[in-house]
């Protein structure tokens, strides 16, 4: 389901909650036929778009924060010492559009570097995310037009009619494509293609591979907020699904598959029983798991060639002098 939210920002935030529809919520029967599809196929597993209702949203903005969390920071860093240098590499009066925006925080330093941008389009999931971005980013950005757009980032098909009247910019943060499989990621990266259009650029946030002695506590802190960030799945499960999960029998589990380059995010049963969702009763062994999340890594070059096999020309990388973190800038 899709859902604009037009609004152009003359000044502060006043003006901009007045002029905002009221947020359209996800589809609660698309939630259900996941929950409930996932848990009955064996491996059990849900996917991690679902972690992100209002309380998921907010513990993901702790889990930002954490130390042990570093893409956020150094992402933010890369940006903080590269802006005029990406800004220039892209040139102005470029619209603006972000896949699976979140909280706009970053997008606010490349906002300064690029100075003229007629128009952004954020586009995530989470309305209330959304609306509180727009407000945040309206307070600094004064005059700025946000045309916020509800939709899942991944299969959005048709950017706001403005958006085709300029050249534009897509800006992909925070390592989201390792969420997605190999083969999404790749589709991913044509769509976004597609809907930015020739002549466009895109900047990607990815990743980097990494000893699993610093992506494991990256995904297991020692505050505990990437498992209630997990847990919150089965408690979302029981406020909007009727369902009945005793969340102190359940643990959070993450694991580097180096294999397969990724981090891997388990909720695992750790006695024997039951759990009732929608009238449906789902029987757990006990240590038996079901898989929330994939966060894949991917070096330079390996995020180069998955770019080019989707359509998209490198034109520079930057990284920090830990390798933890990638920018890539792309274009068409
Ligand atoms: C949103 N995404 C890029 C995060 C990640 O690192 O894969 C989600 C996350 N899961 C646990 N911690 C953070």
């Amino acid at each position: 389901m899709e859902g604009e939210l037009s609004l152009h920002v003359p000044a502060g935030s006043a003006a901009l909650s007045r002029s905002l529809r009221a947020p359209e919520t996800p589809a609660p029967d698309e939630f259900a036929e996941a929950v409930l599809a996932g848990l009955a196929r064996r491996p059990r597993s849900i996917p991690c778009r679902y972690f992100y209702d209002a309380q998921g949203s907010e513990l993901f903005e702790e889990i930002t924060k954490l130390p042990e969390y570093y893409p956020t920071r150094v992402e933010t860093m890369l940006l903080e010492a590269h802006r005029a240098e990406i800004a220039a590499l892209v040139g102005p009066g470029r619209i603006l559009v972000e896949f699976g925006s979140g909280s706009s925080r970053k997008t606010s330093l490349l906002l300064g570097a690029l100075g003229n941008v007629p128009a952004y389009i954020p586009i995530d999931i989470a309305a209330e995310s959304l609306k509180e971005a727009a407000e945040w980013l309206s307070g600094r950005h004064e005059g700025l037009t946000i045309l916020p757009l509800i939709a899942d980032f991944a299969t959005t098909r048709a950017l706001p009619k403005v958006a085709q009247r300029k050249r534009r910019f897509g800006f992909f943060s925070g390592s989201t494509i390792g969420n997605l499989t190999h083969a999404e990621a790749r589709a991913f990266l044509a769509n976004a293609a597609r809907l930015l259009g020739p002549g466009s650029v895109f900047l990607v946030g990815v990743d980097l591979k990494k000893p699993a002695s610093i992506l494991i506590p990256a995904y297991n802190d020692s505050r505990g907020v990437t498992a209630a960030f997990n847990l919150n799945l089965l408690a979302r499960i029981n406020r909007e699904l009727g369902g009945d999960f005793d969340l102190s029998r359940f643990a959070h589990h993450a694991l580097y598959n180096d294999q397969a380059g990724r981090i891997e995010m388990y909720l695992v049963s750790l006695v024997h029983q039951t759990a009732l969702v929608q009238g449906r009763e789902f029987a757990f062994a006990e240590d038996e798991r079901i898989h929330t999340e994939n966060s894949h890594k991917y070096a330079a070059d390996e995020f180069q060639a998955l770019a080019r096999a989707s359509g998209w020309t490198p034109v520079k990388a930057w990284t920090d002098p830990a390798n933890l973190f990638s920018l890539h800038l792309l274009r068409l």
